[in-house]
């Protein structure tokens, strides 16, 4: 028991040592949800390479929150913001269809097609929030909201 407190206390310690100079190493820029910005948001080309990136992740989201028997892809990104904050940080709007995979194939997305069956084809309307911070490999997607 007491063994067992020591060591969760010493990976508690580790990861608060961790998490500190993972943001002191940023300091030159804010966290994400401080009020100081560093860049406003600006339009991006919705056929920029990192924006078509950035949807993906947005569909892996939805996918994984989804009840949906299939996996969705994205078929259209309408439009594309990209804010500089502790890395970059995309506003899509995408559109997004049901493909004939079922999630439980754990197929590859780009081999997935939609679907040409009729009944169930459909498409929905998303928005995703893509923060991508390169120098800690780490991707979030805070917002993925799709009707
Ligand atoms: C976006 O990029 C594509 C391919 O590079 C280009 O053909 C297109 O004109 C660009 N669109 C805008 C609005 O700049
Ligand atoms: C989706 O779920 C898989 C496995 O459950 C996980 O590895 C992956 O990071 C998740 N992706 C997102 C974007 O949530
Ligand atoms: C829950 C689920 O099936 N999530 C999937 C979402 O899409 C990605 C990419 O195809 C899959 O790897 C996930 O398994």
């Amino acid at each position: 028991m007491a063994v067992n407190f020591i060591h969760s206390f010493a990976a508690l310690c580790y990861l608060a040592l961790w998490g500190f100079t993972g943001t002191s190493d940023a300091t030159r820029v804010p966290p994400p949800h401080s009020t100081m910005k560093p860049g406003f948001p600006l339009p991006i080309n919705t056929s920029n390479p990192g924006v078509r990136k950035a949807a993906r992740f947005g569909v892996y989201r939805y996918n994984n929150s989804s009840n949906d028997l299939f996996l969705f892809k994205e078929s259209q990104i309408n439009k594309a913001m990209v804010q500089i904050v502790r890395g970059l940080k995309y506003m899509l709007h995408v559109e997004i269809g049901r493909t004939e995979c079922e999630k439980r194939e754990h197929s590859s997305l780009d081999s997935c097609h939609f679907q040409r069956e009729k009944n169930l084809q459909q498409m929905l309307r998303c928005y995703f929030e893509v923060w991508i911070t390169p120098w800690l490999h780490k991707v979030y997607v805070p917002i993925a909201l799709c009707h």
